[in-house]
Formats: C-alpha cells, structure tokens, sequence
C-alpha cells in the first residue's frame, strides 16, 4: 500500500510539475501535419486506438521521466538506447534542466487499469507522452507500441532541428492471452548465447513473454548439470549432420534468462522424457530402457530411445537435473517433453510421467508437457501443449487443465512456406505466410477460451543450424504468432495485417535480420 500511493504520488507530482512547466515554457509552435494513429503499423494490432489527428515532436528537446525504481530506470534506459538506435538521438532521463520542449512519461499505477498485469495505456499528446502500465511488464509492452509509432523519417524543416512526428491519440491495450511464446530446439542444433539474445530482441518487440529451450533430444544435450558432468561432456558433443554441438554453462543460461528478464520474458527449460534422451544415455547408459546398445546419434529419426522407467537411479537422476536447473530457472514452469516416446510401454509412460511431475512439483514448479501427457494421471496444474492430437488436448480439457496451443499444422515455426522453401520440413503441412497468420487458436480443435493459456510457436532445428536460417524459418511467421496470441480476434483481419506486415521491413533489415521475403507481402522499406 505505502508503496503504490506513493508512486502515485510521485506521478501526480511530475505531471503537474510538467503541466506548470509547461505553461512557463516559451511554448513553442510547430505546423503539424495530420496524423492518424488509428492507421499506424502497430503489431500486434493494440486493443483500441483513438486518434487526435495532431503531432508530438520527438527531438533533441524530449527527455524521458519516470520513478528511480530500478524497474523504471532500467525499462527508461532501454528507451532511450532504442530510441537512439532509430534515430540517433540521446534522450535526457529525469533531467532538471529547464532546457526541454516535451516529455515521455513512464509510471506504473495504484489501481489496476485493466486487469490483466500486462495492461498499458499511451496517451500521446502536442508535449507529452504518458505511458503508464499496471506493472513494469506493462509500461515494457507499451514501450514497443511506442516504438512502433515513431516512424522511420524525421523532418528537417519543420523546426530548428530534426523532428521525429508521433501521431497523437490514446491507445489503450492488454493481451488477450497470459502466455505468448515461441520454441527453440538448441539441441538437434546449438545456437549459441549470442543467437539467443538476437532472438529475445527481435521477440520481445512483437510483445512475446516466453522463449522456451529444447535443451535436450537424442541428438544432444545442452545444459550444464554440475552433479552429472558427463551430460555436457559426452552428451553435448554431437548433433544432426555430426557437428560439434555445444552446451550451456549455468552461468551462460543464467545470462539468458537475465537478458529474458530484462525484456520482461521468461525462458522455460525443457527436458524431454522419457523418449527422445539418446544423448543423455550415451553419457549415462545405465539411463537407457531400450535393450540396446547406446551410440550417439548424428540424425533426424524420432522415436526410438527411451530411459528405463523402472528403476530408481533414473528418478534420483531426474531429480538432480531438475533441482539443478530450477534453482537456476525463474521461470514458474518446468518442461518435461513426454512426446513420441513409442518404444516406452503404456503402463511404463503413466509411471514415469506421474512420477516426475511430483519431482517437478517438488522443486517448486508447474509442469509442462506435449500433449501426451494428457494420456496420464498427471494434476489440472499441470500444462498440455497441444501438438498434434485432439484426443489428447480433449483428455487434458477433461481434467481441467490448461493448455498451450501449438498444432503443428497451423503454427510451427519449422514447416517449410511452400515447396521451394530453402529449409523446413512438410511432415505436418506447408505454412506459407497467410496460413500461419489466418486462423484463429480461440476455434481451433474445440479446446473453450477459459483452457487456454497461450500460444507457441515451435522451431525445430533438423534443418536449421546457424542464425540466418533461424531467421528464415522465423520470420515473418513469428510476427503473426505474435498477434494472434495478444490481439482479440474481433481485432484480426488478414488484409489489415498484411499492410501492417509489409511495414516491418525496415525494421526487421535495421535489425539485421534475414527474414523471409514473403512474396504475398508487398515489402515497404523505409530508411533515414
Ligand atoms: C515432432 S513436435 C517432434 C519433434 C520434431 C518435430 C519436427 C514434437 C513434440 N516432437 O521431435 O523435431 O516433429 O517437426
């Protein structure tokens, strides 16, 4: 209590600081041009948009306030750093120069604006930008709408130095969905930290909240277990075509998760069991249930490992990996995989996956798995993500639990676009640019809105292994992702988006990005 009346205090404190200064201020005037915030480029597409049709001057003469707080400092600074990036510009923080022309606003609030944590409102007018959210998490979401609406040219003439015009108007915004994430097997392939963090850069500015890493399969095994070094040793030394692979340290996935973190996204671990652990057994082959002799494994078949579910080495084993990366992991959940293992036997898949979901439990988690694990008696506290099978997704809708939509027909990330794509699979189907945006995860495969806590979009990495085919493969489908998880659908049109689309160019080429250029998408690269 103390500590929200008093930020609002605080708020209160500035905006009428700023109203008065303001009123004392040769107040400068610029000839506006009409604007239209209601038709900005924004993705995803906010919640509602009323215009006011003038401008906001962003220049040398803006500066950023906000409360000391370490989460507002942190989330001001960021600001600043993007809105140099864009523009070149170095924006004062909490300066007490009178010198200043116009300002950008950022508070948490006392009294929840909406009630999703998420929440933000940006009102934007002639001298001032509010952006106030119901957490740090909020005011970060609305930090990339406002990004998006400062646009890429500045007018030199329009005043006595280079002015960036914001359209003035009030968007108000939360997301639809609590969960917003996409997927990345680092183990088929290694991607290496670096990688990662490209990734969160360009996630978090379509407003994604999770990056969840495959770190383990047949073909490698990517994390660091301090109580088990063969794992990284052994096990993180191959992967698909017979490259070197390549592990996480604990303090580079504790690197990870602290950039995550700071762009307010969480990184959700995976180890997946009990089929798909070859690499684990190679490393370890007393963890092996198939009755057959272990090798490593350099290709792209699924299937045919297993741990041996009936011994109590393994489950001691489990908890160690678990325990060491959850005291690493802040995330609220643990990933256990659960999918294809075929060569586990039924009754053998049930024990085991009751089993680890109490050591999942234990360490203080909720547990996620691939739909199959709906076919156990695991607890409605635990996640299915839905994959591939209706049945399955229906037995985990029966026993209440939630469920993260990722049907590998409409939104993974590792199909190919069409025949010509350079990488990709076809197994579950071609998703060129519009299938992946037109559908709408609230109606698909009769899963009620109340189960659904989000979507994710999985990349697999079988024919993916360096950053630019990542990037292929991501984008622009990634984009879409990003939209129908945050946007209602009253709110989605895929004509309206595919403009909205074709604007992302020059971001996404400021960004470095090799995406893929689309050519239902009329590209509009705009550029200083
Ligand atoms: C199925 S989707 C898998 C993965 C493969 C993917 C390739 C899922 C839970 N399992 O092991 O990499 O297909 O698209």
């Amino acid at each position: 209590m103390i500590k929200s009346s008093s930020i609002k205090t605080i708020s209160l404190s500035i905006i009428v600081f700023v109203f008065f200064s303001c009123q004392n201020h040769k107040s400068r005037q610029i000839d506006f041009p009409p604007t239209d915030l209601s038709t900005e480029k924004i993705i995803p597409k906010p919640l509602s948009i009323n215009a006011t049709n003038s401008g906001f001057a962003l220049d040398k003469y803006t500066y950023i306030s906000c409360s000391e707080n370490k989460d507002m400092m942190d989330i001001a600074n960021y600001l600043k750093e993007k809105v140099n990036h864009k523009t070149g510009l170095s924006l004062a923080i909490n300066t007490h120069e009178a010198d200043y022309e116009s300002i950008i606003i950022l508070e948490t609030v006392s009294h929840p604006i909406a009630e999703k944590p998420e929440a933000y409102h940006l009102k934007i007018t002639n001298d001032s930008i509010i952006l106030i959210g119901n957490t740090a998490a909020g005011v970060f979401r609305g930090i990339q709408t406002l990004r998006q609406v400062i646009p890429n040219l500045s007018y030199d003439t329009i005043s006595d130095t280079k002015t960036w015009i914001i359209p003035t108007g009030i968007i108000k915004d939360h997301p639809q969905f609590e969960y917003r994430g996409t997927m990345l097997d680092v183990s088929r392939h290694f991607f290496s930290v670096e990688d990662l963090k490209k990734f969160i850069d360009v996630l978090s500015y379509y407003k994604y909240n999770a990056l969840h890493l495959h770190l383990s399969d047949d073909q490698g095994w990517r994390i660091e277990i301090k109580s088990w070094p063969k794992l990284t040793e052994v096990g993180g030394s191959t992967e698909v075509g017979g490259g070197a692979g390549g592990f996480y340290t604990q303090e580079q996935f504790i690197d990870i998760v602290n950039y995550a973190a700071s762009h307010h996204m969480m990184i959700v671990p995976e180890i997946d069991m009990p089929g798909h652990t070859n690499a684990a057994s190679v490393s370890y082959p007393f963890l092996n249930g198939n009755g057959k002799v272990i090798e490593p494994y350099t290709g792209t078949n699924v299937g045919f490992s297993t741990f041996d579910t009936n011994k109590d080495s393994v489950y001691s084993f489990i908890d160690d990996v678990i325990r060491e990366i959850s005291a690493i992991s802040p995330s609220p959940y643990f990933h256990i995989g659960g999918d294809e293992s075929h060569v586990t036997k039924k009754e053998d898949y049930v024990y085991f996956v009751n089993r680890v979901e109490k050591i999942v439990q234990k360490h203080g988690k909720q547990m996620i798995g691939w739909d199959e694990v709906a076919t156990t008696d695991v607890d409605d506290t635990s996640i299915a993500q839905y994959w591939w099978s209706k049945e399955n997704a229906g037995l985990a809708v029966k026993k209440g639990m939630k469920i993260i939509m990722s049907p590998a027909k409409k939104a993974y990330l590792d199909m190919k676009y069409d025949s010509l794509s350079a990488h990709g699979l076809n197994w579950a189907a071609y998703i060129p640019t519009n299938i992946a945006y037109d559908w709408s995860p609230e109606n698909y495969g009769d899963i009620p809105l109340e189960n659904i806590l989000g979507l994710e979009a999985p990349l697999w990495s079988e024919t993916i292994s360096n950053i630019s085919e990542l990037e292929y493969l991501a984008f622009p489908r990634a984009i879409g992702y990003a939209e129908l998880a945050w946007t209602i659908k009253e709110n989605r049109n895929w004509e309206d988006y595919r403009i909205r689309l074709a604007y992302q160019a020059s971001y996404l080429n400021k960004m470095n990005i090799d995406y893929y250029e689309s050519p239902i998408i009329d590209w509009v690269v705009e550029s200083e």
